[in-house]
């Protein structure tokens, strides 16, 4: 958003002539460059809530546990973030998993690439991966089935949607805790 304020405010400033009013613009511009700097030194959580919220407005800080992992092996830690109860995105069969991947060249900017519905910990990152991006273990549970261990598979654009129609885990190996006991 902040891009697109500049040059709004620069057509402001060609069409308003007066000394004052200039003045104002050359701060506008000012504040945008300050505003991009401070944008890199932003935390992973505050990553994390930016991307939250340009997804849904009404996910507030609080209403889930955020957790950094490398999914791509990049260098540069993503993030699996699991909703609480109070953020409306809970139901019997558990909680949804966000899931983002930093873009290395965008200041780390998260890209929303999941959004699984009622999945259950311990969540484990799989030592396997599919598409690039490490598969995810979670649990299922409800519905009258027995609970089980499913994969979560990055298809190209994004995660598995719904765990219950995952597949079942058959090699657990080396997983990596994220969420649970
Ligand atoms: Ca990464």
């Amino acid at each position: 958003m902040k891009i697109f304020k500049s040059p709004k405010a620069l057509g402001f400033c060609a069409i308003v002539v007066t000394a004052t009013v200039l003045g104002a613009c050359a701060n506008t511009v000012q504040d945008t460059h300050a505003n991009k700097a401070s944008s890199l030194e932003k935390s992973l959580e505050a990553r994390v809530q930016d991307t939250l919220y340009g997804y849904d407005a009404n996910i507030k800080l609080g209403q889930y546990e955020v957790k950094s992992v490398n999914l791509n092996d990049d260098g540069m830690d993503d993030a699996v973030a699991l909703m609480h109860f109070e953020s409306g995105y809970c139901g019997n069969g558990g909680c949804a998993l966000m899931t983002m991947i930093a873009d290395p060249d965008n200041h780390g900017k998260f890209k929303l690439v999941g959004d699984t519905s009622l999945v259950k910990q311990p969540i484990l990152k799989s030592a396997n991966s599919t598409h690039g991006l490490s598969d995810i273990l979670v649990w299922v549970s409800g519905g009258g089935y027995p609970a089980a261990q499913v994969v979560l598979k990055y298809d190209g654009q994004k995660y598995t949607d719904n765990a219950s129609v995952a597949l079942e885990n058959d090699n657990s190996t080396d997983a990596e805790l994220l969420f649970g006991p």
